[in-house]
């Protein structure tokens, strides 16, 4: 037996029945155990599955390893390594024609394959995040008992909250949000254990506990950041017996809203991940290879998020509509729209939300979202808008002739949801596409430590040398 397995296992067999998530110790370097005994724990079935995912990298690279798999041309170099093969990504493959499949399965299977709250319609981000991290669909009591551990781990260092009370409200809540990760390194459980001395066969344990102990912490940092800087400072306690979405809806001061609780759950799952290539999955993944821990490796990734053609766009597309609006005036022709769109264009802007660099067709989280927004909020001005703007933006898209893809992405569709549910400050949504963020990432992250996946370490060349390469003199 694997010896990481050999550890984990040791660590099952010494877990004696335990009353619903009490914490205690275990005999496995002190990590506490999360289970009621009845249904394996996720760490049990991720633990049970890495010697055979093992085995197949190492067969596939001994069979098969010398094969050449693409070529790379010097635009390709020059124009941010678009499609260049040399990523690995198990949770999620991303179709230019399609769009997103979680292990194999689109946003709508998700939507029916995946366990919901009760009453709910929306699949629970917890039964992403199993299927994400073992490329399975997790049993109804599994997902409870992830719900029920992510609570238990749930509080935050009294130093973290201080930290966030210390920033200036008007600090941007990204940077916030990055601050206070950067800040729970001091938690780190790989980080001490690498210090003292850590097996390399062992990194992925600690990068499990550590991804789940920030997965757990991190409604109550969003939360924090969103009750100081947008009301009154004070966050709800986590509610052990509910779920992940209403936690963080129910924190953020929306939870009696059952709508906007649904609404988070989809918003959890869609947003989650986009595979490996995409700034802050690409980036968690880069700082991780070098064994920065789980939180250092995750505010990287976010502070990539934060940037406007990634994941602050949300905030831009709201803002945006906000500024047409007041410019047109209420009643908004299509004309009007498309003037506007070509005064965007001609100023040497964006349009924010359009446009992808591997999507060439709607994206289907922006489907999912205008489905929830048809069955909820159909007659809400906002969202007429953002219909009206999906039928005319992506003619003046290709008149204009320049983006690859006329259509939106994800990040046309979200502000108009949250902003009908009353969370109006724009400038806070990317903190929540963080959130989800999170749930994609990390689970990449601990397979890559049960992989020993090396750090990462492309060629450079200066454009002199590239010259050379291509047989051209400058
Ligand atoms: N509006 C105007 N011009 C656009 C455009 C848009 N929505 N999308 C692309 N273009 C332009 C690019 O700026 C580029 O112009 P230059 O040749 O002058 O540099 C040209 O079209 C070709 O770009 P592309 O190959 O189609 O797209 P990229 O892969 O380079 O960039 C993206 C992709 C998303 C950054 C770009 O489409 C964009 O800026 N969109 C608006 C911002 C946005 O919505 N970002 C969120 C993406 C989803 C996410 O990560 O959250």
């Amino acid at each position: 037996m694997n010896s990481a397995l050999r550890l984990a296992t040791s660590a099952i067999r010494t877990t004696a029945p335990l009353r619903a998530y009490t914490v205690r110790n275990t005999s496995f370097n002190g990590f506490r155990a999360y289970s009621t005994a009845k249904t394996q724990t996720l760490k049990e079935r991720f633990a049970e599955l890495i010697p055979g995912e093992q085995e197949k990298v190492k067969k596939l690279r001994k069979e098969h390893g010398k094969k050449v798999i693409g070529e790379v041309t010097l635009d390709q170099v020059y124009g941010g390594a678009r499609g260049i093969k040399s990523l690995v990504w198990e949770g999620s493959v991303l179709d230019s024609e399609e769009g997103i499949r979680f292990r194999g399965k689109t946003i709508p299977e998700c939507q029916q394959l995946l366990p919901k709250a009760p009453g709910g319609k929306q699949p629970l981000p917890e039964a992403l995040f199993w299927l994400l991290l073992t490329g399975e669909v997790p049993s109804e009591q599994q997902v409870r008992d992830l719900s029920a551990e992510w609570a238990a781990r749930s509080t935050i260092p009294k130093f973290i909250e201080e930290l966030i009370d210390r920033c200036p409200p008007d600090l941007h809540p990204m940077a916030q949000l990055s601050v206070a990760i950067t800040a729970l390194e001091h938690e780190s459980s790989f980080a001490k254990a690498y210090a003292k001395g850590l097996n390399k066969k062992d990194y992925w344990l600690y990068t499990y506990e550590d991804s789940m102990d920030v997965i757990a912490k991190l409604p109550t940092i969003a939360a924090k950041i969103y009750r100081n800087v947008f009301k009154d400072g004070k966050v709800a306690d986590v509610q052990k017996d509910k779920d992940y979405g209403f936690n963080l809806a129910n924190q953020l001061g929306f939870g009696d809203n059952k709508d906007f609780v649904e609404l988070m759950r989809l918003y959890l799952v869609i947003h989650s991940d986009h595979e490996g290539g995409n700034v802050s999955a690409h980036t968690t993944h880069l700082v991780g290879s070098a064994l920065s821990s789980p939180m250092l490796s995750l505010a990287a990734g976010l502070n990539g998020l934060a940037g406007p053609l990634h994941g602050l766009a949300n905030q831009e597309v709201l803002n945006w509509l906000v500024a047409m609006k007041k410019e047109v005036g209420d009643d908004i022709s299509d004309e009007s729209i498309k003037n506007y769109l070509w005064s965007t264009l001609k100023a040497g802007k964006v349009v924010p939300g359009y446009g992808h660099a591997v999507l060439r067709k709607t994206d289907p989280r922006y489907v999912s979202q205008r489905e929830f927004a048809l069955e909820h909020l159909p007659e809400d001005p906002m969202f007429k808008l953002v219909s009206q703007v999906y039928n005319i933006a992506p003619g003046v898209l290709t008149e204009h002739g320049k983006t690859k893809n006329p259509y939106p992405n994800v990040d046309a569709h979200s502000g108009v949801l949250l902003q009908y549910y009353g969370l109006t400050e724009s400038s806070y949504y990317t903190v929540l596409f963080g959130v989800s963020r999170a749930l994609g990432v990390l689970p990449q992250l601990i397979i890559d430590r049960a992989l020993g996946m090396p750090i990462e370490r492309p060629k450079s060349f200066d454009t002199k040398h590239y010259a050379k390469l291509v047989g051209a003199t400058l």
